[in-house]
């Protein structure tokens, strides 16, 4: 680290509260983030990991009307559980706020007044879509209509879905207002937009010139932002759900939840330290460093930055290191499709096995591309790696301690050349280590302190203590001697990858937590310290535990395809004149019997209000003819009749058919006189 700084202020990006946390985040950003934390507090730096999550924004606001709850309601629920799964998985944050705290809400909007009181904001108006109806402007979400390009009816102000094209709300065939269903109208409003132009030139300079270090995903992102040139960007909002836009008549007006959001490192930082925040702030020699995935780089390099420079009063970012993505089993993981590895479903299925996964997503980490999650290489890397390298090492070292020495460390004795050279190499992986960490090459770090296990591992295997206990026990004691040591210098090496094993193994060498300068050692273990217990630090995954997590996938793959295939595309467009052409119809059923060798058909007797008509419908599978008499169905009046085994059919009988194949008949919620139209 440089001389310069003092104290590291680490944040990970704030996810946002509407859904659960996922492998692709954890791989992404969390566990990262705390594996630089953990590093630098072992090095006894002065460090703070801030974290919490965003709860403001559109999709928020969305997801709670769908399910008729507050927005409130939706981020305390998702917070609770976020919240739990980082601790679950050890993401040591120093805090983990929210957006919608008090603090948050004040520091949100003093930032805001302030950079409108020194008029770093432009104000400007436009023509959005507004719902008379509900009374509010509608946010791209909340404002459906038929795609121009592929004339699905349900597109988004922003995106069609169905065919993926992404869309001006303007775009939209016969806007509707998702709130009341009415056609918006175009109406001016006004927003504060912060002049990103402004800042270019130095953000230009800052970024391309100063941070020439930065990882080459992030720097060329922002390089490809500032030469396309950087335009105003509307800093608010007209939605209901926010913090308040702090001006005299925004009345209806929020700010916009990528300006709100960075702010929450800072608020969550006072929170936490309501006396010296702003030294971690505001002080030159404090070094700020943003995890994040590749899609927060520009908010995060170019629109948070200038923020910071127009208020004035905050340090910039030192580095952000963002990851690409983590995909799953070769597709995009997906919150809304369903596709992904939820962490609190994983903790279900393997309790206890946290290192496990934090083991593979950082060994597979998507540092410079994105990368892909396999169950096959989950427990490939749990049995070959973890437990038939590193496990089967320490269990070694322990089990035979415990057999020869009764636990109780061995003292060394002459040391052959081989010990020389294994003791050589141990003491290289410190240097090896924090040369990647500092570099933020989080996979290499890891590598490097595997293969300390790896050296203990082949150390063993090279000396065969246990064929030399009859003959040599003072040769048996320098190899388990050092072989201890090797273990003790394991638990602090993995330590800030595997917190949970390595807390496991110190228990079970009676240790107290080692010191990072210490790493290396070969004097971590005095002569006769008594270790504690054995257990095994990792066991192997067995097929069928990777087969059920396969199986899941498959499952949500196929309700994936099913829910295609049964929404499947919609119809080209018809006239209305076509469409009251169709006589659409209830009728009452009367009789109803199976038709003669025919499997699928019934024939129904309808009343129809017009002195009755006979149908023939192929529904035999899926309903008994007495269970329908009766009932009221609908049926096409106007179809011309045709014969059917026999049998002449007056009009057909609606019914759906779900993707598995079952099929339900159509009918009025109430009951209605026979021969009503349906329209
Ligand atoms: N909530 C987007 C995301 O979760 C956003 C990050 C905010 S960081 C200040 O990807
Ligand atoms: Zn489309």
């Amino acid at each position: 680290m440089n001389k310069a700084f003092k104290r590291t202020l680490i944040t990970s990006a704030l996810p946002y509260a509407n859904g659960p946390v996922h492998i692709g985040h954890l791989a992404g950003v969390y566990v990262p983030a705390d594996i630089y934390t953990r590093y630098l507090r072992l090095k006894g730096e002065q460090v703070i990991h801030i974290g919490g999550s965003d709860e403001h924004g559109v999709p928020i606001a969305i997801k709670a009307q769908r399910e008729g709850v507050s927005p409130q309601d939706v981020v305390d629920r998702y917070h609770a559980i976020i919240k739990q799964s980082f601790a679950d998985f050890g993401i040591s944050f120093d805090i983990y706020s929210r957006t919608t705290s008090d603090t948050h809400r004040e520091m949100a909007s003093e930032f805001f007044r302030k950079l409108y009181d020194k008029g770093e904001f432009i104000e400007q108006t436009s023509m959005q879509y507004y719902d008379e109806q509900a009374r509010q402007f509608l946010a791209d979400r909340y404002i459906l209509g038929t795609c121009p390009h592929c004339s699905s009816d349900r597109a988004y102000g922003d995106q069609c879905e169905s065919c993926g094209t992404s869309l001006a709300a303007t775009d939209l065939k016969s806007p509707r207002s998702a709130l009341s269903g009415a056609t918006p109208i175009l109406k001016e409003t006004k927003h504060w937009y912060l002049p990103l132009n402004k800042h270019e030139d130095a953000l230009r300079e800052w970024i391309l010139e100063e941070h020439t270090e930065w990882k080459s995903n992030v720097y060329g992102q922002c390089k490809s932002w500032l030469d396309l040139g950087l335009q105003p960007r509307a800093v608010s909002r007209d939605l209901d759900w926010g913090i308040p836009v702090p001006v005299e008549g925004a009345e209806g007006k929020v700010l916009y939840v990528w300006f709100d959001a960075p702010i929450g490192y800072i608020s969550n930082t006072k929170e936490l330290l309501p006396d010296s925040w702003e030294e971690w702030w505001r002080s030159e020699d404090t070094r700020l460093v943003h995890f994040i995935g590749k899609d927060n780089i520009v908010f995060h390099c170019i629109v948070f930055p200038a923020m910071l420079r127009a208020e004035g009063s905050f340090i910039l970012p030192d580095n952000v290191p963002a990851n690409e993505f983590l995909n799953l089993e070769g597709d995009k993981i997906s919150t809304s499709r369903g596709w992904a590895v939820w962490l609190h479903e994983y903790l279900e299925d393997f309790p206890g096995k946290q290192d496990v996964l934090r083991y593979v997503l950082t060994a597979n980490a998507p540092e410079t591309k994105d990368n892909d999650f396999t169950w096959q290489d989950f427990q490939a890397r749990n049995n070959n790696e973890l437990v038939a390298i590193y496990g089967n090492f320490v269990n070694r070292a322990l089990v035979l301690t415990h057999k020869y020495f009764e636990g109780k460390v061995p003292a060394r004795g002459a040391l052959t050349d081989y010990d020389r050279e294994t003791i050589a190499e141990m003491l290289e992986v410190k240097g090896e280590i924090e040369r990647a960490l500092d570099g933020f090459h989080f996979r290499e770090a890891l590598r490097q302190a595997m293969s300390l296990a790896r050296l203990g591992n082949k150390y063993l295997a090279d000396t065969e203590p246990w064929k030399l206990a009859k003959t040599d026990m003072e040769r048996v004691a320098t190899i388990l001697n050092i072989a201890l040591q090797i273990t003790a210098n394991l638990s602090l090496a993995f330590a800030p990858f595997l917190p949970f094993s390595s807390e496991r193994l110190l228990s079970m060498l009676s240790l107290e937590p080692l010191a990072w300068d210490s790493l290396g050692s070969l004097e971590q273990l005095s002569v006769g310290h008594q270790l504690g217990g054995v257990e095994l630090l990792f066991e192997k995954i067995e097929d069928e535990a990777i087969e059920a997590q396969l199986n899941k996938l498959r499952k949500i793959r196929q309700e994936q395809e099913a829910a295609a295939r049964v929404a499947g595309p919609v119809a080209p467009e018809i006239s209305f004149d076509d469409f009251v052409k169709l006589d659409l119809r209830v009728g009452t059923v009367l009789e109803c019997s199976k038709v003669p060798k025919a499997d699928k058909l019934l024939q129904f007797r309808i009343d129809d209000g017009l002195g009755g008509r006979t149908i023939i419908s192929g529904i035999a599978q899926h309903y008994k003819p007495e269970d329908l008499v009766g009932k009221q169905v609908c049926f096409i009046a106007n179809l011309p009749p045709r014969k059917l085994k026999g049998v002449e059919s007056q009009g057909m009988i609606l019914s759906s058919m779900d993707a598995d194949g079952s099929l339900r008949l159509v009918m009025p919620e109430g009951a209605v006189a026979p021969g009503s139209k349906i329209s």
